[in-house]
């Protein structure tokens, strides 16, 4: 078990006002997945000790008001818009190469794992960073429930389109519904983070409520908010911004700063809230979790 020991970032009781008077504070953790349905109420539980910060963790103010959801709008103040995505009843469809297609309901699907709180670095492609506290649970725990067949190569993941809460939606120019998608080992690994909270809260709908993904050792763009469906597939999907610019953005698109985008430098990364300047890592210092992966795949285009 986890010590119990305060930390600053910790929650606070001011932290899980008002929305604690509602549900209380046992209702409101497990709504976050941060609490399992046996588990015991983790106030004072520590994140995940494998997953080390390395830096302050970013302001919730700043991470759940400076957003990149372009079903809502391409600039990045989108979270007074997004929450009319109502969160709740929300459903996920597994879909393709599985045992068994179906459509699985969120709190289900809660009722069949195990949560706990990690704090990831985040670098967007667009050179800014945060350092936030999610919680959720393993992506390898969810493909244990949806049963990949042995020919399933890739997993897309599709988020909402909701036309009538997503203005975004309107412009032609873009392929939506926004798809990402991972080569079946890398969403095996212990890294890929299925996201249900974010400072222990509810993931707001911002930040892709009421289901995302955390893939720290990739740039942001391949971590889909508002996760609606999620396939099975042999052949290697095409993504949302692979599919709308390839020249700029792959499907593999991990972290290096010694490869620029072909319009600026990735050796920096702006650190949200603060604005400070510090070096970008690669694999956004996540190397010993996911290097792995990729020394078998020195020919395809990997930091981009
Ligand atoms: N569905 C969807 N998912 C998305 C995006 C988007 O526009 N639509 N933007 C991506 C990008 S570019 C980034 S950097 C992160 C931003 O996540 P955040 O708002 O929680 O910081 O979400 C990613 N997931
Ligand atoms: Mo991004």
């Amino acid at each position: 078990m986890h010590i119990l020991r305060r930390r600053g970032w910790e929650i606070s009781e001011s932290r899980v006002t008002p929305e604690s008077a509602m549900l209380g504070r046992r209702g409101l953790l497990k709504a976050a997945g941060v609490l399992s349905v046996a588990g015991a109420l983790p106030a004072l539980a520590e994140p995940n000790a494998k997953f080390v910060a390395g830096r302050a963790l970013t302001d919730e103010k700043y991470a759940t008001t400076y957003n990149n959801f372009y079903e809502f709008d391409e600039t990045k103040s989108i979270w007074k818009e997004a929450q009319a995505l109502k969160q709740r009843p929300w459903t996920i469809e597994l879909a393709g190469l599985v045992k068994q297609p179906r459509t699985i309901g969120l709190d289900d699907l809660l009722k069949q794992v195990q949560t706990e709180e990690r704090i990831y670095r985040h670098r967007c492609v667009e050179t800014w960073a945060m350092t936030v506290p999610w919680s959720g649970f393993s992506l390898a725990q969810l493909l244990a429930i949806a049963e990949p067949l042995g020919s399933a190569k890739y997993v897309v993941f599709q988020s909402a389109a909701d036309k009538a809460a997503m203005p975004g939606l309107r412009s032609p120019y873009y392929p939506w519904p926004y798809t990402e998608g991972l080569a079946i080992d890398e969403a095996a690994n212990d890294l890929a983070f299925m996201v249900t909270g974010l400072y222990g809260k509810p993931v707001p709908p911002q930040n892709g409520g009421p289901l995302r993904i955390a893939l720290p050792w990739k740039y942001g763009f391949k971590s889909a908010k508002s996760i609606v469906k999620i396939s099975f597939t042999e052949k290697r999907p095409e993504t949302f911004w692979e599919g709308l610019n390839p020249g700029e953005y792959g499907f593999w698109a991990n972290v290096n700063p010694a490869v620029s985008h072909p319009r600026w430098s990735q050796a920096r990364e702006k650190l949200l809230g603060s604005g400070e300047m510090v070096p970008t890592q690669i694999y956004n210092g996540y190397g010993d979790f996911v290097a792995g992966l990729y020394e078998g795949r020195k020919g395809e285009k990997l930091f981009m």
